[in-house]
């Protein structure tokens, strides 16, 4: 921070202290959560001269990859992609071992990167943030701990994650279960040994699909309680060849600037050809070269798989063939063959999922047509069954892309509530700003394209928007920004309207917070593109922060 700079913060938070009362700490910019948003966000406005203070509920920096420690937990974007890219030495310096880094390495990595900026003397850690409200008159955030500390700022930065808010599902009986209880997105920090236990494992979602194949090497039974078969791909992680890290930083710059350019800002072979007008061996041909290759980027075999019911059922089958090829019980491939869109629900990539199913000690429980009836204190009930066991995994997923901010009681200066603004769907500016609730940002917010995309050139894009949208109200002399309600109400109807337009809107997923009861039915990120999306951010601010007041 440049000695001006320092200056006068160090004299506006005396002025704002004397306001604010002892005890409260004040500073331009709050930030709740030190996961890959929150740390680059603080990271940033050092950079160019703001005073910010990062709370953090957990114990250490990393967010998802904080909590999310449970067995087989890996990132399902490559590791050269699945980093920063804002530092070149960062990038350069940093040497990840596998193709798929696992969620130690990557918390290595997110841990590294506090030390290297000397962030954490900025990150207050186990500090749950509870509520926060607009002072109008003040033209401030105060944000209050569940320890009742309280700390104020100009600005509130809430980079709290999209799926971060677990959801432990309700199912009777649960609590009088004398076993361990575990949440996949809640892991104990000193893991878990299933040596010799009998363990049930409760949905059959991206982070099941992983943990499964460890579990049941480990435990000497494991039930599965599937409720939806998911679709995945086989991961085929490997060890980095050392010849290909390198050639990836020798280009690194362009490398970046080419993912982009595609679709989820993510580098892969994208084919441009329609899957319904090509043959029925090239179809076939595409499939086995992207099963081959493995991962998420089995979706970009053919262009309309996302478009055309046709395309897509060509995909479907595809993968269900495999699942008959792969399971040896009959009855029990079919049980895992998925009938509904390929990809609708997020694809899954797993690291032998299918062939678990052939152990001896792993069996499946469909409890489609007849869900869990309630839990014992001895375990799970289905069917007219109980299944005996000692410890059970929820594998139950997140209340996405709202629940972390709809948790705190977020009020603006009129006290209405978050939660009462978005009581039928969230409604935000790019998913950057909510109209009424003025100098609050949020990172990968609903409406903005983050769960559909690489997630950390998703987030480097907010926090650059956020930290130069600030130093534009500096320099302008202003100390607030709302969205105005008519460029919210354009942005959500575009939102909804390229969502229409895409298979993925049309299932029950958490894209759409289906997963929740009573949430309302809304496709919640935007699924126009990275480069889209980008575009339209950099055009609103060449035309003076178009659809923002600034005052
Ligand atoms: O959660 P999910 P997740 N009774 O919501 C079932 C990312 N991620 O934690 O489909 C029985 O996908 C539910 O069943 P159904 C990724 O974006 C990434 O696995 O609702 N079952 C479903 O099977 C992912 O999409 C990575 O019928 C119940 C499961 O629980 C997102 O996180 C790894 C139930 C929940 O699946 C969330 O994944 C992990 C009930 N009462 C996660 N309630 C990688 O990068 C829920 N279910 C690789």
């Amino acid at each position: 921070m440049g000695k001006h700079l320092a200056h006068t913060f160090v004299s506006r938070a005396r002025q704002a202290s004397a306001v604010a009362g002892p005890g409260s700490i004040v500073v331009d910019v709050v930030i709740v959560g030190a996961g890959f948003a929150g740390m680059y966000m603080l990271h940033r406005l050092r950079e160019v001269g703001f005073s910010a203070l990062v709370l953090e509920a957990g114990s250490g920096v990393g967010g998802t990859w904080h909590w999310n420690r449970y067995p087989g937990a890996r990132c399902d974007v490559e590791s050269m992609q699945y980093s920063y890219q804002f530092s070149d030495e960062l990038q350069q310096e940093w040497d990840w071992t596998e193709k798929y880094a696992t969620q130690p390495e990557i918390l290595r990595y997110a841990n590294h990167v506090a030390d290297r900026f000397d962030l954490r003397r900025d990150i207050r850690f186990n500090v749950r943030v509870e509520a926060a409200q607009f002072d109008d008159d003040r033209g401030s955030w105060l944000l209050t701990s569940e320890n009742g500390e309280r700390f104020f700022a100009t600005y509130c930065v809430m980079a709290t994650g999209c799926l971060s808010a677990v959801n432990r599902a309700r199912i009777d009986g649960l609590e009088s279960f004398k076993g361990k209880v575990y949440h996949t997105g809640e892991w104990p920090q000193e893991g878990v040994d299933f040596s010799g236990q009998r363990v049930a494992v409760i949905g059959t979602g991206s982070s099941a699909i992983q943990a499964i194949p460890i579990i049941a090497e480990q435990a000497a039974s494991l039930y599965v309680f599937q409720r939806t078969p998911n679709y995945t791909v086989p991961a085929h992680n490997a060890p980095l060849d050392a010849r290909h890290r390198q050639a990836v930083k020798d280009r690194y710059r362009d490398f970046r600037d080419e993912a982009k350019q595609s679709f989820a800002g993510i580098h892969f072979r994208y084919n441009p050809e329609s899957a319904v007008e090509v043959s029925e061996q090239r179809r076939r041909e595409e499939f086995e070269a992207r099963w081959a290759c493995g991962g998420v980027t089995f979706m970009g075999a053919f262009s309309d798989l996302l478009f055309d019911r046709r395309a897509n059922d060509a995909a479907a089958e595809f993968v269900r063939s495999k699942i008959r090829q792969i399971v040896e019980d009959p009855e029990v491939a079919e049980m895992l063959c998925p009938d509904n869109i390929i990809g609708c629900k997020r694809l899954c990539v797993d690291t032998g999922y299918y062939a678990t199913f052939n152990r001896s000690n792993v069996r499946l429980i469909d409890v489609r047509e007849s869900p869990i009836e309630g839990i014992t204190a001895e375990g799970v009930g289905a069917g007219g069954m109980t299944y005996l066991v000692d410890a059970i995994v929820l594998a139950t997923g997140f209340d996405a892309m709202t629940g972390a901010l709809m948790r705190i009681d977020i009020r603006n200066g009129s006290d209405e509530a978050l939660a009462e603004k978005w009581q039928h769907g969230p409604r935000a500016y790019l998913g950057l700003m909510i109209s009424r609730f003025p100098n609050l940002f949020t990172i990968t917010g609903p409406g903005s394209p983050s769960v559909l995309t690489n997630m950390l050139p998703s987030i480097e894009q907010h926090v650059e928007w956020i930290g130069d949208c600030l130093v534009h109200l500096r320099e302008s002399g202003k100390k607030r920004i709302d969205a105005t309600e008519e460029a919210e109400r354009r942005w959500v109807e575009h939102v909804n309207e390229v969502a229409g337009g895409n298979l993925r809107s049309t299932c029950s997923s958490w894209y759409v917070g289906a997963n929740i009861p009573g949430k309302p039915r809304v496709f919640m990120p935007y699924i126009g593109g990275f480069p889209a999306y980008v575009g339209k951010c950099e055009e609103i601010v060449a035309r003076d922060y178009e659809g923002f007041a600034i005052t």
